[in-house]
């Protein structure tokens, strides 16, 4: 096993016995909410993992330590720190490990720890992607790489609207990741149920979802796989508020010169801000969904 990882003494006993286990993410808690919602979203989310049979395993970096399971109390130190922890993607690990610094993993080094520890399985909110302008800015999220390497099912509520859905879903098709739609044609936007765009298959059940990664690995084929669960009706927002807090949040974005990895966050920030915390709410009960759904689909994938 790897030397630089900690695996938690219930996931790895679940692990071994074969039994479900959910990767979550940590950058979410630092830098995808506020202080204490994030915790408390932290927590829950792991209760109902738990409600739906399987063991959570949140992953983050502690020290140099490469964490897979956290304890209440690390969570709690994730969250009231927020962004003064350094959001990690797959290029800050060497440093941040070398230096024994602590790192909030984004959707990319989930995914790359929970391979390291065997979990095959993650749940979040939302994916970073291609940027509204990467056409000059370049500004493509790593997350969109790791989904192409690294065999890791990542349940997750669509793509944002501050992401271009179109060529997000173009550079997954190039490298190779089936977008599957979870009981829907077309790709959830995140704080609605749909956008303009299609998913490329629509599944309907967690044993559907299992099977069909369980073909991907059993074919030995390298990469993830993005399900996209749609928000719950009762939790959607109107697209006309929610579109408008992006459009100006993009804007300000760009107006301070706001660049590199500083973009995602200041987006989530502003657009929370912006919606006065409906979208907060909406937030929060997606990335419950989620969870609900890895878990089935871990419990399902564990008898295969
Ligand atoms: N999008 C969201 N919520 C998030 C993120 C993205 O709706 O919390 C976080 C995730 O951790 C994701 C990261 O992996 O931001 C992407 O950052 P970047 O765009 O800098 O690659
Ligand atoms: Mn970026």
């Amino acid at each position: 096993m790897n030397s630089y990882l900690d695996i938690a003494p219930e996931v790895a006993e679940a692990l071994a016995a074969g039994k479900p286990v959910v990767a979550l993410e940590s950058t979410i808690i630092s830098h995808g909410m506020p202080y204490p919602q994030n915790v408390e979203t932290a927590l829950n989310v792991e209760q109902v993992i738990r409600d739906h049979g399987a063991v959570p395993a949140t992953i983050a970096i502690i020290g140099g330590r490469l964490k897979a399971g956290l304890s209440a109390d690390e969570i709690e130190y994730f969250g009231k720190k927020g962004m003064a922890i350094t959001k990690a993607s797959r290029r800050d690990l060497p440093v941040l490990v070398a230096r024994k610094e602590d790192g909030a993993c984004t959707v990319t080094t989930t995914m790359m720890i929970a391979h390291m520890a065997g979990i095959s399985i993650f749940a979040t909110g939302g994916i970073g992607g291609v940027h509204r302008g990467a056409e000059t800015t370049m500004d493509i999220s790593a997350d969109l790489e790791e989904l192409g390497q690294t065999p890791v099912m990542v349940i997750c509520a669509g793509a944002k609207s501050i992401l271009d859905l179109g060529l997000t879903l173009e550079y997954l098709e190039t490298k190779g990741v089936p977008v599957i739609g979870y009981g829907t044609e077309t790709l959830p936007a995140f704080y609605t149920r749909t956008s303009e765009f299609g998913a490329d298959y629509r599944l309907d059940t967690p044993t559907e979802l299992a099977a069909a990664f369980h073909a991907q690995r059993e074919m030995g084929l390298k990469g993830g796989m993005l399900v996209t669960n749609p928000i719950p009706e009762k939790y959607s927002m109107d697209p006309a508020v929610i579109n408008a807090a992006i459009d100006e949040a993009v804007e300000e974005c760009k107006a301070q010169g706001i660049h590199g990895k500083a973009t995602t966050p200041f987006l989530l920030a502003r657009i929370q801000e912006l919606t006065g915390g409906d979208s907060l709410d909406s937030n929060i009960q997606l990335v419950y969904n989620n969870a609900a759904l890895a878990a089935e689909t871990a419990c399902e994938l564990a008898k295969m």
